[in-house]
């Protein structure tokens, strides 16, 4: 595989976040890293794929939905009515094609990485959890124990996250993807017979 150059993605990304969500990518990318040693993945995709996570998170929403159209990217009714959520597959194609990164996984763990989705691999499961734990993160309610549970069981941290995240949503109904739903169940069932 090339080397993949993060100090220069890592430069040419700032100038498109705001400062409050370049230090956020930064403790993504560092916390994928810490986990990925925890759970054997390759480091540099690890960081990579943390660092460009959130890519396309300060395009304006009304942007979101026009390049979403533009590049033939399929807008779901929930997404159309909430387009904070474009940021995920958006960060995708633009980790492609601004960014050059090839590497299918790294792209589908961007594209996951709000959601979540069904049976994810490591590396997806990875950006899922350090989105949630990184250092600056201080609003979810038990963050100490799901921090924990990240270098312990990845799976059971996942539930937590998806099963907090739903809990949080629940508060505004008719707003839930039906991939975190999908998500929170298929984590639900492999927690319950994996013990
Ligand atoms: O982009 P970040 O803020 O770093 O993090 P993120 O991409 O994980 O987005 C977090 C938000 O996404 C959080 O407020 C919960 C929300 N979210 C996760 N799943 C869903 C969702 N929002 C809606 N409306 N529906 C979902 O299924
Ligand atoms: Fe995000
Ligand atoms: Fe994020």
């Amino acid at each position: 595989m090339e080397p993949i150059n993060l100090d220069k993605i890592r430069k040419k990304l700032k100038k498109k976040l705001d400062g409050h969500r370049y230090r956020h990518t930064l403790g993504v990318m560092y916390t994928s890293a810490a986990l990925a040693m925890v759970y054997g993945e390759d480091l540099q995709r690890a960081q990579l794929a943390g660092l460009l996570h959130d890519c396309a998170k300060c395009v304006p929403d009304e942007e979101k939905l026009k390049r979403c159209k533009k590049h033939k990217i399929p807008i779901s009714p929930l997404e159309k009515e909430t387009p904070f959520l474009l940021h995920a597959k958006l960060g995708a194609y633009f980790a492609q094609k601004k960014y050059g990164v090839k590497d299918p996984e790294v792209l589908s763990a961007i594209r996951c990485h709000t959601t979540g989705k069904q049976a994810m691999t490591v590396l997806e499961q990875i950006v899922f959890v350090a989105d949630y734990i990184e250092p600056l993160r201080d609003t979810a309610p038990n963050l100490a124990e799901i921090r924990r549970l990240a270098f312990q069981d990845l799976d059971r941290c996942t539930y937590q996250i998806l099963k907090d995240t739903l809990t949080y949503l629940g508060q505004t109904p008719g707003k839930i993807d039906p991939a975190t739903k999908k998500a929170y169940e298929y984590y639900r069932e492999r927690i319950k017979k994996h013990g």
